[in-house]
C-alpha cells in the first residue's frame, strides 16, 4: 500500500490528557497527520466485559476475518504492552508477560466485547531478540500496520523514566509518516513520584515531537492508574469507523 494509506479526518470528544495537570496544554487527539474536519462526537464510556485471545499470528492468512475494528500495542521490549493488556481486561494472564524482554514475537489478536480487537505487537529495540527473528516480525509488523484496513489506531508505549530511544522515534514517525492515528501512553508510571510526570511527558513529548494536539496518556499495569483514560482512548480509536463513515 503506498503513502495514500490515510486514516484521516478522526475526530471525537477526546480522553483526558496525562499532563493536564502540567504546564502544557491540554492534549487531545491521536496524530492523524492530517487536519480534522468531523464533527465532535462523545464517545461511550467503555466497558471491557469480555476477552478472549483469538490467535498468535505470523502471516496475514491467519489474522481474524471478522472485520472488526482493530487498535495496536507498539512499543519496545519490556515497556509494558502485554500488562497493560492485561490490565485493561481485568485479566492476569490473558497476555504472556515477562521481564525477559522479547516475550511477544508474534501478532495477538484479543477480541474484546466481541467487537473489537486489540492487536498486542512484538516489542522492538532489544539486541538480545535473535536477528532472525527480528528480520521475520519487521516485515509482518510493518506489512500488517500498513496493509491491515481494520486497523483504526496504534498505542505506543514508552517508559515513563526515560527520554524515548531513537528506536522509539523511528517508530513514530514511521507511523506518523504512513498517516496512521497514534496516541502515546508513558507507562511504568508509578515508578516515579506523580509531582514528576508532567515533567517526564514533555520530555517524551519534545523527543517524540509530538503535536500538543495529540494525548500523551500517563498508566501503570501495577496500579492501574491512568486505566480509564485508555478504556476512552481505546474507545475513541474503535469508534473512529463511525466517524469516517459521516465524511
Ligand atoms: N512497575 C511496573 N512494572 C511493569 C509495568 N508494566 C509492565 N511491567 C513489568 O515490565 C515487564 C515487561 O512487561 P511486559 O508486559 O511483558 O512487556 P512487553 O512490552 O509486552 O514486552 P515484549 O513482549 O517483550 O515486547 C514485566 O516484568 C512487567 O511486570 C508497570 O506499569 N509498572
Ligand atoms: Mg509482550
Amino acid at each position: 500500500m503506498s503513502d495514500s494509506n490515510q486514516r484521516d479526518g478522526l475526530s471525537a470528544d477526546e480522553p483526558n490528557a496525562a499532563e493536564s495537570n502540567a504546564a502544557e496544554p491540554n492534549a487531545t487527539k491521536p496524530n492523524t497527520g492530517e487536519p480534522n474536519t468531523a464533527e465532535p462526537k462523545a464517545p461511550e464510556p467503555l466497558k471491557i466485559k469480555e476477552a478472549e485471545f483469538i490467535i498468535s499470528a505470523v502471516k496475514p492468512e491467519q489474522y481474524p476475518v471478522d472485520n472488526l475494528p482493530e487498535v495496536a500495542m507498539a512499543g519496545r521490549s519490556n515497556v509494558g504492552k502485554s500488562s497493560m493488556i492485561n490490565k485493561l481486561c481485568n485479566r492476569r494472564h490473558l497476555a504472556r508477560t515477562s521481564s525477559t524482554p522479547g516475550k511477544t514475537q508474534t501478532l495477538n489478536f484479543y477480541q474484546i466485547n466481541k467487537a473489537y480487537y486489540i492487536v498486542d505487537l512484538p516489542g522492538y529495540g532489544y539486541a538480545s531478540v535473535s536477528k532472525t527473528l527480528r528480520a521475520g516480525w519487521g516485515p509482518m509488523m510493518e506489512n500488517y500496520l500498513r496493509n491491515r484496513p481494520q486497523l483504526r489506531g496504534v498505542i505506543q508505549l514508552v517508559d515513563i523514566r526515560h527520554p524515548p530511544s531513537k528506536d522509539d522515534i523511528a517508530m513514530y514517525e514511521w507511523l506518523t509518516h504512513f498517516q496512521i492515528a497514534t496516541a502515546v501512553i508513558a507507562t511504568k508510571s508509578d515508578k516515579i513520584s506523580r509531582g514528576q510526570h508532567g515533567k517526564h511527558v514533555k520530555v517524551i513529548r519534545q523527543t517524540l515531537n509530538v503535536p500538543k494536539e495529540v494525548p500523551i496518556l500517563t498508566f501503570s499495569s501495577e496500579t492501574g492508574e491512568g486505566k480509564e483514560d485508555v478504556l476512552d482512548l481505546l474507545g475513541y480509536l474503535w469508534g473512529t469507523e463511525i466517524l469516517e463513515a459521516h465524511l
